[in-house]
């Protein structure tokens, strides 16, 4: 089938085993919280800031010895180059009285063994400003009480040396994602003082020294959440414009904006003004649910920016979803092969070709080719890409036998 499948390709200049090689390198940073409904370790209190799991399929992770069994189960069955991000509340704390304003590099140590033992490439981090007790108000780096602020301030300080010790240790950047689920219920008083409060508050911790070339910091958007409804401090213009005069990084999370404002469109827009994109790859049921990564249109043209653009190396790609109701390693390993797929399907175009159609003005002939290109056989490509990675297409049974095995005892 595949030598079938590189023959239909290479009738229109297309290189299958080019893309193999192309897709086998392209780093993908695979989200720890997958694998617990976003609980987290360090016992900050249930899930809070808008953000929310539901279902209660049997199974979750509960510890960090469950989580990583779960992860290195996972991973052996996705293929291509891994990297895992990690919250700042999974820190492995070990029954020790310590806050997230004080949490060091330490209290991630075990994290590193486990990703070196188990070939991931990198690691990525996140300070977390949800599920704890200094959420005051719906509050985090926002807020009016200045000691709130300042805890959420020291938090993120100490997270950049945790990014910048964890980048040492894997040998390769560390993207240090901040995101604050602040914002209001109902129609403010106030939208300038909040966001007036988190511009400082950011400058505040980019005063922390940290070395560039192994820690990016990038900010998040949103346009809403659960119980947040009306005002959102960190929008999207508010973040644009604070990464570009602080020269940071912009985070887009394709659940983060209104249903007709695509990611796919903002990549090249961002590719103009900034070296670095980075992403959160998920998929929004009628609003930011954060439903299991398929391989939809919108992903498809996510991939086609990255790959066209050659901004392999310029767009971090990190997944960022979350289903509590099927097997949680299904949806880790579901989510990360649909967006190789999607880079797949993208490595697999002529862009050149396509792009020489657009500039003299052939929308006839581009019309037609791009849909003559959606019918070549992908799938032969994609199953020859898992074998020359030792991985099974089938990732089921696996994944049932090590439900049966190990995640049913877990009561
Ligand atoms: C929430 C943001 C954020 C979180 C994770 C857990 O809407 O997308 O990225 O999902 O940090
Ligand atoms: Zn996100």
């Amino acid at each position: 089938m595949y030598e079938l499948a590189k023959a239909e390709y290479a009738k229109y200049g297309i290189d299958t085993e080019k893309a193999i090689e192309q897709l086998s390198n392209i780093p993908i940073s695979v989200h720890c919280w997958q694998g617990d409904d976003v609980v987290g370790l360090d016992g900050g209190g249930s899930l809070s800031g808008g953000i929310q799991t539901t279902g209660n399929y049997p199974g979750r992770a509960r510890n960090f010895d469950e989580l990583t069994a779960d992860i290195k189960k996972a991973f052996s069955l996705m293929p291509g180059n891994k990297r895992l991000n990690l919250h700042a509340s999974y820190a492995v704390v070990n029954g020790e009285q310590v806050d997230r304003d004080n949490y060091q590099p330490k209290h991630f140590a075990p994290w590193v063994k486990f990703a070196k033992k188990n070939g991931i490439t990198g690691i990525d981090f996140n300070p977390t400003l949800f599920s704890h007790a200094n959420v005051k108000d719906g509050l985090t780096l926002s807020s009016p009480d200045a000691d709130i602020r300042k805890f959420w301030i020291a938090h993120c300080k100490a997270c950049i040396r945790i990014s910048e010790y964890l980048a040492t240790e894997m040998g390769t950047h560390c993207l240090m994602n901040i995101w604050i689920p602040d914002g209001f219920k109902d129609v403010p008083a106030d939208r300038l003082s909040p966001r007036l409060r988190l511009k400082d508050a950011l400058d505040e911790i980019l005063s922390e020294p940290y070395d560039k070339s192994k820690v990016i910091i990038a900010v998040e958007s949103k346009v809403f959440g659960i119980g947040i409804e009306s005002y959102t401090v960190g929008s999207n213009e508010f973040y644009q414009n604070y990464a570009a005069t602080r020269n940071v990084c912009c985070l887009l999370d394709n659940g983060h904006y209104h249903p007709l404002e695509y990611v796919s469109d903002k990549i090249p827009s961002l590719l103009a003004f900034y070296d670095k994109v980075a992403l959160h790859i998920t998929r929004g049921v009628r609003w930011d649910s954060d439903h299991v990564v398929l391989l939809e249109d919108e992903l498809k043209e996510i991939a086609k920016e990255i790959v066209r653009n050659n901004a392999i190396d310029k767009v971090m790609i990190g997944l960022d979803y979350f289903d509590a109701s099927i097997n949680r390693l299904s949806a880790w390993v579901t989510g990360q092969r649909s967006m190789q797929k999607a880079l797949l399907t993208a490595l697999l175009l002529p862009h050149d070709q396509l792009r020489k159609l657009q500039d003299t003005a052939q929308f006839t002939e581009l019309m037609v080719l791009q849909e003559e290109y959606k019918t070549l056989p992908l799938g032969a490509v994609w199953q020859e890409y898992l074998a020359r990675q030792g991985i099974a297409s089938d990732y089921l049974t696996a994944i049932k036998k090590y439900e049966n095995k190990v995640l049913k005892e877990r009561v």
